[in-house]
């Protein structure tokens, strides 16, 4: 499913984050840069060593934050290292710290020049996030800044599985 917004195209689609072909994907990493499970894992298995050397120079990265790396032997020419807040009950800063991540990615994104970026959904394995509420965070704040960044051509959700795209495609429908 597609949606135009001005000059750029907003997307959701069923697939694996790591086979993209945009110019960055975006890993929903843990603050200390160091690789770990879910998406996170299969970056760096995809992308070989290059990228976690390149982290481990970084140091590190706070909760709603975001840092580039290249992409290694991915399609990818870059990753985008954001941390997802851990969910405990919504009222902690959680849907800040979300939004701030997909701003924070994408700022990084239109810095360095990149025009098509591909997101995982942050947050909702590990970190716990509630499906339906990350994903209408993460939408409606990519659709902000697109509004305002049409250097961004393509911003494409990939979705690991049926129901959390289910869940993108009916919040898509809503914002
Ligand atoms: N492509 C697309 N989506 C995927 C893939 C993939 N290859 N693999 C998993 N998902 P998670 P988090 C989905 O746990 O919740 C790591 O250990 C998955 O189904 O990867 O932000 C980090 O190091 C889920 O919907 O990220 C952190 O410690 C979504 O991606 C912690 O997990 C996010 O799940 C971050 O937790």
């Amino acid at each position: 499913m597609q949606v135009k917004l001005g000059q750029s195209v907003l997307e959701i689609v069923e697939g694996d984050l790591t086979r993209q072909d945009t110019d960055a994907l975006v890993n929903a990493a843990n603050p200390s840069l160091r690789g770990g499970g879910g998406v996170d894992g299969a970056i760096h298995r995809a992308g070989g060593p290059k990228i976690l050397e390149e982290c481990l120079q970084i140091g590190g990265c706070p909760t709603g934050e975001a840092r580039l790396t290249t992409g290694g032997n991915l399609k990818a020419r870059y990753v985008i290292h954001t941390v997802g807040p851990v969910y405990k009950d919504g009222s902690h800063g959680e849907p800040q710290l979300l939004a701030s991540c997909y701003r924070e990615s994408l700022k990084l994104a239109s810095a360095k020049g990149i025009k098509t970026v591909a997101f995982p959904s942050i947050s909702t394995g590990a970190y716990g996030y509630p499906l339906k509420e990350a994903a209408r965070i993460a939408l409606q704040t990519v659709k902000e800044y697109l509004a305002q960044h049409p250097e961004i051509t393509l911003v494409r959700f990939v979705l690991f599985e049926k129901t959390a795209y289910e869940e993108y495609e009916e919040a898509l429908k809503s914002v």
